[in-house]
């Protein structure tokens, strides 16, 4: 439950910027310890234009909201990829 305020405080950000963000959910590989999802979502923070990004290490999940005008989705798990966190388009609504 620690990541709560970061994750509330990144949502809030998300509402304050024009456009229309797009989030998809990611299947993300290798997750082993309570360290790992600090390293999943620094790196796909990193990718430009992704605004936000939540990881649920249970569900081994990476939730990123972005702008579909600056990243693919493709841009997100090869972000992942390349950290050691092989990963996949689980879901896109
Ligand atoms: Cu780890």
């Amino acid at each position: 439950m620690r990541y709560l305020p970061t994750l509330t405080a990144m949502l809030l950000a998300t509402v304050a910027l024009a456009g229309a963000p797009r989030t998809v959910t990611l299947q993300v590989k290798n997750m082993t310890c309570s360290t790992c999802p600090i390293v999943v979502r620094k790196a796909l923070e990193r990718v430009p234009g992704v605004s936000a990004a939540s990881i649920d290490f249970d569900k081994k999940t990476a939730t990123v909201t972005f702008d579909p005008d600056q990243v693919k989705p493709s841009a997100l798990t090869e972000a992942t990829t390349n950290a050691g966190f092989p990963s996949s388009l689980a879901r896109m609504p």
